[in-house]
């Protein structure tokens, strides 16, 4: 009886890592994986991205991530959002951002400048020189301390806490709309809503710029959920491999279930 419930619940384990996995590939829209060292700029999904400055091939977090782009004060990217309008306004109000990182975390670091100086002319994201992660003086965790992380940062405009972030598939922390400096800046279409371009580890040439190492950048066209960015993990390669692993889980559960049936 007790192997019988033990079953059940792996099964319902592996079925909800499969599903939440499923869910955020269908949302995929972009994904940059710095595998090929002769165009670093090339997109695995969605379109290639543009380079300011420059970009040098490095060592990506290992396995089958093997590749990464190793960018310096200056050095980011243009990405191109597919997205269009979603989440209640004319910008992309509801979306995720993946990236794989490696920062030493003793410096003031931008992750993304999203609204093109509408709202503000620094980044949208930042670490700060202890590593932690987040913006406006309201930063926690370990996002970069000369280690990888995934970094996810979870974006619903239309919520009361517009920005979710998250470490490695952790929780870190749900900014609130008054810690995002309250309206306009939290609101539809406001500071984080996504236009038809972003720059990936720009801070618009304000210099607080690490040098880093970038292995994976992707771009969902959903608020991803805290199960689905669980379901992500830690760094390494994105996508498809989860899916395998969930259905060879699967398999193997099936396949353990048919056999001690049949004896
Ligand atoms: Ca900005
Ligand atoms: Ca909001
Ligand atoms: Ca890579």
């Amino acid at each position: 009886m007790r192997l019988k419930s033990t079953w059940i619940c792996l099964t319902w384990i592996c079925a909800a890592i499969f599903v939440s996995t499923e869910a955020a590939n269908a949302d995929l829209v972009g994904l940059w994986e710095f595998e090929d060292s002769g165009n670093l700029l090339a997109a695995s999904v969605g379109s290639d991205l543009a380079l300011t400055g420059t970009a040098a091939a490095a060592a990506g977090s290992g396995g089958a991530d093997a590749g990464a782009a190793q960018l310096s004060t200056g050095d980011y990217f243009t990405a191109t959002n597919p997205i269009g309008a979603n989440g209640g306004g004319s910008n992309t109000n509801a979306y995720t951002l993946v990236m794989d990182m490696n920062a030493p975390g003793s410096s003031w670091n931008a992750l993304v400048d999203i609204d093109s100086g509408a709202f503000s002319g620094d980044g949208e994201v930042f670490t700060n020189p202890s590593g932690g992660l987040g913006i406006d003086g309201d930063y926690y965790g370990t996002g970069a301390n000369g280690s990888w992380h995934r970094i996810a940062l979870v974006f619903d405009m239309a919520s009361d806490t517009s920005m979710t972030t998250y470490i490695d598939g952790a929780l870190n922390h749900a900014h609130t709309d008054s810690e995002l400096g309250g309206s306009p800046n939290a609101d539809i279409d406001g500071r984080w809503s996504l236009l038809g371009t972003f720059n990936p580890f720009s801070d618009n040439g304000g210099g607080e710029e690490e040098t880093l190492a970038v292995s994976n950048l992707a771009l969902f066209s959903s608020a991803l959920s805290a199960e689905e960015v669980s379901a992500l993990g830690g760094p390494g390669s994105l996508i498809p491999e989860p899916n395998s692993i969930g259905l060879l889980m699967l398999g193997s559960l099936a396949f353990l279930g048919l056999r001690k049936r049949s004896k």
